[in-house]
């Protein structure tokens, strides 16, 4: 196989923030497969995966060093700089083992893992386990912080019981969206072991791509913008990034040697929201929420991705003559399209089609909510504050002071209602993955039955939601509950969550 067409020239060109990506061993390494042994890995008789070509830029598998059966990942928070997204413009970025978003991390249920996260930024940091199940010591919270220099280690087993597409981003108290938006974003991958999950396309860098999105603008002074105007400024450059690469300037292509793709898409944007389509209008296939796969695979046109959600699709190749040509169209808080981009061209060289897809992806267990603790939570603003339940939580101490507090196993049913008059929340809870029982008051349909982490909640309208603490509760650290536009959340639309012992 021949990678010249990413040769590092062609991506300078091509306006790709590079730093991580890469390049030859991606199949290498997804053959091996993190966390099983090469020597169980060599007793099946798999095909060698052909990875995917194209121009898209493909952030690497993060390799594990193996300590006495703990899978260990080294992730390094550093600096850098880009000079060609913008002309005559030195931008300041940052990313994980490079100079701009991170490896991705995949990880297998059962499996004992540690992260080294070194903190190289200049800068207190901290990095969040976006919709991993994990103890609220090892979150990722504003109490993990990581001086500059340190190096945080939290351990634990993965625990997901979902296959699931997740991602790691810093999480300080008022300063995430001004580091995610420099840079400081990776994907996670979590494999359950299921039979769904593995009739799915699930070779990282072959058939199963991660699909970075970030709606970003570049200020006059030549930075990431990090508040609402900085977007809307006439001076400022708006630019469409798929995995570091500026769709706004040229289409990222694939070209993929199966007649079937998964991808992975993740809004790491700031604040605006993304609805994905084909630009034939032709429908997809969608297989996975932002938290676990769907009950079975769903026939949809279009998919809107708040920030901070994932959702994973899969698009059929060999039926298509020409390529399949996905569209983004990118909408700001008040819901008002800002630009419309052409995200990505797929194409196939696979001349059989691939099988069918499972009829079943996945059983859902509707938990019990019958005797649930109930609560409110309502995101409103008083102009450029942020509140929840009234409270803007912008310091440690408002963070204890206000910290709601839970049990152990507890099950419980939110209603999160959004009272501004007309700006779009998107909630999000740490922790575990919840249900929905009604968005306006209406039954939910298509991936709003599977599992979520985040979901969107428009103005003036209310979403219910239930979920159950499950394995990890401390008296000491807290899980956070947040809008997931992050300039909101730094701007206070965020709370604690204590599930005690
Ligand atoms: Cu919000």
């Amino acid at each position: 196989m021949t990678h010249t067409h990413r040769s590092p020239s062609r991506i300078s060109r091509r306006h790709v923030l590079a730093g991580t990506f890469g390049i030859g061993a991606v199949a290498a390494l997804a053959r091996i497969g993190i966390g099983t042994s090469f020597a169980e890995e060599t007793t099946e008789a798999v095909t060698l995966a052909t990875a995917a070509g194209g121009t898209l830029p493909i952030p690497d598998l993060l390799a594990a060093t193996d300590e006495d059966g703990v899978s260990v990942y080294a992730l390094d928070a550093q600096t850098g700089t880009n000079t060609t997204l913008v002309s005559g413009k030195t931008i300041s970025t940052a990313g994980y083992n490079g100079t701009f978003l991170g490896p991705t991390i995949q990880l297998t249920d059962g499996q004992s893992v540690r992260f080294d996260v070194t903190n190289n930024l200049g800068e207190e940091t901290t990095v969040h386990w976006h919709g991993l199940h994990i103890a609220p010591s090892n979150d990722g919270g504003p109490q993990n912080t990581i001086e500059d220099g340190a190096t945080w280690s939290p351990a634990t087993t993965v625990n997901q019981g979902e296959a699931c597409t997740l991602w790691y981003h810093p999480h300080g108290l008022g300063t995430t969206a001004d580091q995610v938006a420099l840079g400081l974003a990776g994907m996670m991958i979590i494999d359950d072991g299921s039979d769904a999950n593995a009739a799915l396309p699930h070779d990282y860098g072959a058939d199963d791509i991660p699909i970075i999105m970030q709606s970003t603008a570049v200020t006059t002074a030549g930075a990431f913008a990090t508040a609402n105007n900085n977007f809307t400024a006439s001076t400022s450059t708006l630019k469409f990034l798929v995995n570091g690469m500026s769709a706004t300037d040229e289409t990222p292509t694939l070209e993929v040697a199966y007649g079937r793709v998964r991808l992975r898409l993740l809004n790491a944007s700031l604040t605006d929201s993304i609805t994905i389509a084909r630009s034939d209008s032709a429908s997809f296939t969608q297989v996975a929420s932002d938290a676990g796969l769907l009950a079975e695979p769903i026939s949809i046109t279009s998919l809107r991705i708040s920030p901070g959600e994932r959702a994973e699709i899969v698009l059929d190749l060999t039926a298509a003559d020409d390529a399949v040509k996905l569209q983004a169209t990118v909408r700001n808080t008040t819901n008002g399209t800002r630009y419309t981009a052409s995200m990505l061209s797929v194409t196939s060289t696979a001349t059989s089609a691939a099988d069918d897809l499972p009829d079943t992806l996945n059983t859902i267990t509707d938990i019990d909510a019958t005797d649930a603790t109930t609560r409110t939570f309502t995101l409103s603003n008083s102009g450029a504050s942020m509140l929840i339940n009234g409270i803007a939580g912008t310091t440690m101490d408002i963070m204890d002071a206000n910290a709601v507090m839970t049990t152990l196993g507890a099950i419980e049913q939110w209603t999160i209602t959004n009272s501004s008059t007309n700006i779009y929340h998107n909630f999000h809870l740490h922790d575990v993955p919840f249900q929905i029982v009604s968005v306006a008051g209406a039954a939910p349909t298509g991936a709003n039955t599977a599992w979520r982490d985040t979901i969107e909640v428009a103005p003036g309208t209310s979403v219910v939601i239930k979920m159950q603490f499950t394995d990890y509760a401390d008296n000491e650290y807290m899980y956070m509950l947040h809008c997931h536009n992050v300039i909101h959340e730094d701007d206070g639309m965020m709370l604690a969550l204590m599930v005690m012992s």
